[in-house]
């Protein structure tokens, strides 16, 4: 991504996940915002964002964090929020594995409760180690953990796919997570 666009991505996904009252920005129930509203309200704020601005980093940004409405006038986050929203998704059966990347000091606090959401709505987990690495460097020295999504689903545990293919589910108990 440009340098700029950074920077964008990063005040999106600010005021779209977490802090909207920030810049006095309305988010419907789903997580919606209104982009002219977004726009004036950035530019209150000292962000200078335009439509075409906002269209290009919602289709180049490097994981597809937002997006549009059909016809352009709303935007909202695809995952990774804090505030309450109900993004509206519908159960999905998940892969047999997912992973998930953290830090090894989390280690033993995940092995002893499990994955908990911590400050967000759901554990985030990835469909590739790869991916799930990258996700655990941002925290330091990285470390890929197993979950076994198939042994959950069968007990009921319900996972979600964010529109952006990121996979969402509430709380992963210590008996479904292994160490890769
Ligand atoms: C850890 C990024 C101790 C968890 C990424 C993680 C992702 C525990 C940290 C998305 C724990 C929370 C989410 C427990 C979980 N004890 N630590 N019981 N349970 N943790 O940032 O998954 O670039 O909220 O392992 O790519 O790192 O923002 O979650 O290390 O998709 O679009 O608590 O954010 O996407 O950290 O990342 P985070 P995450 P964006």
């Amino acid at each position: 991504m440009k340098n700029d666009h950074v920077k964008v991505s990063k005040f999106l996904s600010y005021v779209l996940r977490h802090k909207p009252d920030a810049i006095g920005l309305d988010l419907d129930a789903e997580g919606w915002a209104s982009v002219d509203e977004l726009i004036e309200k950035a530019r209150q704020a000292d962000m200078t964002l335009d439509h075409p601005l906002i269209a290009d980093v919602v289709a180049t940004n490097d994981k597809k964090r937002f997006r549009l409405s059909e016809d352009q006038s709303l935007i909202r986050a695809s995952q990774g929020h804090s505030i309450e929203i109900d993004l509206g998704l519908k159960p999905v059966a998940p892969p047999d594995i997912l992973y998930h990347g953290t830090a090894t000091r989390f280690l033993d606090s995940i092995l002893a409760q499990g994955l908990l959401p911590q400050a967000r709505q759901f554990v985030h987990l990835s469909s590739d180690a790869e991916t799930a690495t990258k996700v655990g460097a941002r925290h330091g020295a990285p470390v890929v953990l197993i979950v076994d999504a198939q042994k959950m689903a069968g007990q009921d545990l319900i996972f979600f796919q964010a529109d952006n293919g990121v996979w969402l589910t509430a709380h992963v108990p210590t008996d479904f997570i292994s160490k890769a």
